[in-house]
């Protein structure tokens, strides 16, 4: 499959050949697609005897501890000290499955002010910052960083998958599984061209969706039963709506990560277009929008929660006080916003 030219190969190949001490970085909260695109690189670069510090800005999500085990991950939020270290002393720097600094939010002025002599970016998001970098790997048209850093790396070694370290491979397939929703959306040809390869390597798929699929707490279960019941409201224009607000997560003290593909449920609903997920995260609401074709998540993020992503999927915030006076006033902001949102024809 033609997903890269060897130009862009050979200029990935010659960045890690030059590179002695890697770091790799990834966004806030990261996500499956995040923490396995890291995890992938950081192996595949170990295994070429590179010393590499692999960072995250904040709150790992418990859910995906089984990969984590074993790996060296740098938490900049409890270990800042190292990460800022590890950011001004390597030689390049791999920015993983977000397109621009911003999104690692506190580690953003490590990351201008970072003197590698080569800024690397794997990315599936939309308007990369280009500008940013010295080799960038870019593409809308796949299914996640995890997928791209496969075609990458395939590439590097001239086809032959073996060349590929085990653990990768294990956090390729995991990585793609989760931002696909589990081959729900953003397949593509290429999507199950690499779960085939992978899965015909080995790579344990039963086990990955075992890991990521049956071990809920039965909190997370009963949360979930609760935000689709009680907490979820239908707006008029079919948008649906939930909230969980902090007195919520008192009764649900759920951990990072566990909320995970809560938001693509209500889209089950044949009437609803698009859904959203708040939730509080200490002094602003964190949001999560999805939506089916013809109805533009990326354009609700960006115009009315500060955000952005992908057409169908992406992320913003409701700040405090910009935004809403308390939390009490969540919902209604949400309605108001969605109100103007769909009175302009061109977003639907
Ligand atoms: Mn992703």
């Amino acid at each position: 499959m033609e997903i890269l030219s060897q130009k862009e190969l050979d200029a990935f190949r010659g960045a890690v050949t030059a590179c002695r001490h890697a770091a790799v970085v990834v966004h806030t909260h990261p996500d499956g697609d995040a923490i396995g695109s890291e995890v992938a690189l950081s192996r595949y670069l170990l295994s070429k005897g590179k010393k590499v510090s692999a960072i995250f800005p904040d709150s790992f999500p418990g859910t995906l501890a089984f990969l984590a085990e074993g790996e060296r991950l740098i938490d900049a939020a409890l270990s800042p000290e190292e990460a800022a270290g590890a950011l001004s002393a390597c030689d390049t720097l791999f920015v993983l499955d977000m397109n621009a600094f911003r999104r690692a939010e506190a580690l953003e002025p490590l990351l201008r002010a970072c003197p590698a002599g080569t800024k690397v970016l794997i990315d599936h998001h939309l308007n990369p910052s280009a500008e940013d970098f010295d080799l960038v790997f870019s593409r809308t048209d796949i299914s996640s960083a995890s997928e791209l850093l496969f075609w990458i790396l395939l590439g590097c070694e001239g086809g032959n998958i073996a060349g590929i370290p085990e653990k990768s491979r294990y956090a390729l397939m995991t990585g793609m599984t989760t931002d696909t929703n589990n081959f729900a959306n953003s397949v593509y040809p290429s999507t199950l061209e690499m779960s085939s390869l992978l899965l015909a390597s080995g790579v344990d798929r039963d086990g990955i969706v075992s890991n990521l699929y049956q071990r809920y707490s039965e909190t997370r279960i009963r949360a979930f039963a609760s935000l689709l019941g009680s907490e979820m409201a239908i707006l008029p224009g079919g948008v649906a709506c939930i909230v969980a607000d902090s007195g919520f997560q008192e009764r649900f003290p759920l951990a990072e990560g566990e909320t995970e593909g809560l938001v693509n449920i209500p889209l089950g609903i044949g009437e609803v277009g698009i859904s959203i997920f708040a939730r509080w995260g200490g002094d602003h609401f964190r949001v999560s929008i999805r939506s089916k074709r013809g109805w533009s998540a990326n354009l609700l993020a960006r115009d009315f929660f500060h955000g952005g992503g992908h057409e169908l999927a992406a992320g913003g915030k409701i700040l405090l006080p910009e935004d809403i006076g308390s939390e009490a006033d969540v919902r209604s902001h949400i309605a108001f916003c969605v109100a103007q949102f769909l009175q302009n024809k061109d977003n639907r």
